[in-house]
């Protein structure tokens, strides 16, 4: 099955009971059983649910894997990977990451006894100075948020398989659509499905999918002995968003290019990331490993002028300043005071988060409007 065919169909069969065609949303804490133990598949819901499970098949299918698991959150997905590790373990990450990753390695792991080593990637042996016998975990963010590095995921497995180590992708900005980790050898693929997958701003989950089996069930214990799954009515969401996945994801790529170029040719933008343009750092490897170069483009205002980021951000009537990406409107955000407030003003800077950056997740309105909402915003 390909790909356009898998986010409607794969891994999913209309409902047993009546053969409704989506899955009904089973509203419910616990299930019946005949005698202890005699149930048709489900006992309690934090264990699981008829509702999440059809999303978690179709998420192991669009992702090439053979298990899906949904969570509460991203955050909360990333937490159980993080809790396959013991004290005394290492993880090598990516640098530039969104702020409440950082958060959680550096705030709530490391205090743990997890050690975090976070690299610039640009070239993917660089990781391999930072490997050592703890070395438990290789986290990519591809692309990077907010600056939108783009990570070579085969060039890393490479690494993770010859070290032994896990490697686990964030696959939240690129979406199954544009590239998929799991053939590229990486172990676990992650997603905060708040964003793409769901694709409407109405729900907040995580995803993790993977296609070991043991790996899977290590995954699945966490998930049921920490808690943190989704609800069935934010899994039949998910589920409904995932159906539109390649129809949204063209048009925000569409709409992304058409924006990246108009800024690049605006006197009073300074910088314009978007993997993208051939002169982005990573085109080549983008170019090789996603179908396409995403929705997201971030930029920065001419003599990093703060006041001037904050105007336009006030300003623009269709992108909505607002935290949070992936939906089908428009939003705009500024980074160093909102998604990365987490991260330390000198941390930032040297990743090239500057306080005059602004990014856009852009939407699948009419790409004239969103044109015309940023020359009014911007000026001439
Ligand atoms: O918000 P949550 O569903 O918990 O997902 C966390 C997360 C993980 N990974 C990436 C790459 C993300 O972008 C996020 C959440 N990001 C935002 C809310 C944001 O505006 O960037």
């Amino acid at each position: 099955m390909k790909f356009n065919t898998k986010t409607i169909h794969g891994g999913q069969e209309p409902d047993a009971a009546y053969g409704s065609v989506m899955p009904p949303i089973y509203q419910t804490s616990t299930f019946a059983q005949s005698t202890p133990g005699g149930h048709k598949g489900f006992e309690y819901a934090r264990s699981g649910n008829p509702t999440r499970h059809a999303l978690e098949k179709s998420l192991a299918s669009i992702e090439n894997g053979t298990y899906g698991l949904a969570f509460g959150s991203g955050l909360a997905a990333i937490d159980a990977i993080l809790k396959l590790l013991k004290p005394g373990d290492e993880v090598i990450s990516t640098s530039d990451l969104y702020g409440g990753t950082y958060r959680l390695f550096t705030k709530i792991f490391e205090d743990f006894g997890i050690v975090f080593h976070l690299v610039n990637m640009d070239n993917v042996e660089a990781i391999e100075d930072y490997i050592n016998t703890n070395t438990k975990l290789i986290w990519v963010e591809t692309p990077t948020n907010p600056m939108l590095n783009i990570i070579d995921i085969k060039g890393t497995a490479k690494i993770a398989k010859k070290h032994n180590v896990w490697f686990a992708v964030d696959n939240t900005f690129a979406t199954p659509y544009l590239q998929q980790p799991l053939d590229l050898g990486a172990d676990i693929v992650m997603h905060s499905a708040t964003k793409y997958l769901g694709g409407h701003s109405d729900l907040v989950m995580g995803a993790l999918i993977v296609k070991d089996k043991d790996l899977a069930g290590r995954l699945y214990f966490i998930q049921n002995a920490s808690g943190a799954i989704c609800g069935p009515q934010d899994a039949f969401l998910a589920l409904r968003g995932i159906k539109t996945l390649h129809v949204r994801m063209q048009r925000h790529c569409e709409n992304a290019k058409a924006v990246a170029e108009y800024l690049a040719n605006h006197p009073k933008i300074e910088n314009v990331y978007w993997p993208g343009f051939t002169n982005h750092p990573n085109h080549n490897i983008a170019k090789l490993q996603m179908k396409d170069f995403g929705g997201m483009v971030s930029f920065t205002t001419k003599g990093n002028n703060y006041e001037e980021a904050i105007k336009i951000v006030e300003t623009l009537k269709i992108f909505t300043l607002a935290e949070s990406l992936g939906g089908v409107e428009s939003l705009a955000g500024h980074p160093a005071s909102m998604t990365h407030a987490s991260v330390p003003k000198e941390e930032r800077e040297k990743l090239g988060i500057v306080d005059s950056m602004i990014r856009l997740s852009v939407g699948i309105e009419d790409e004239d409007d969103l044109l015309s909402d940023l020359k009014q915003a911007i000026g001439s």
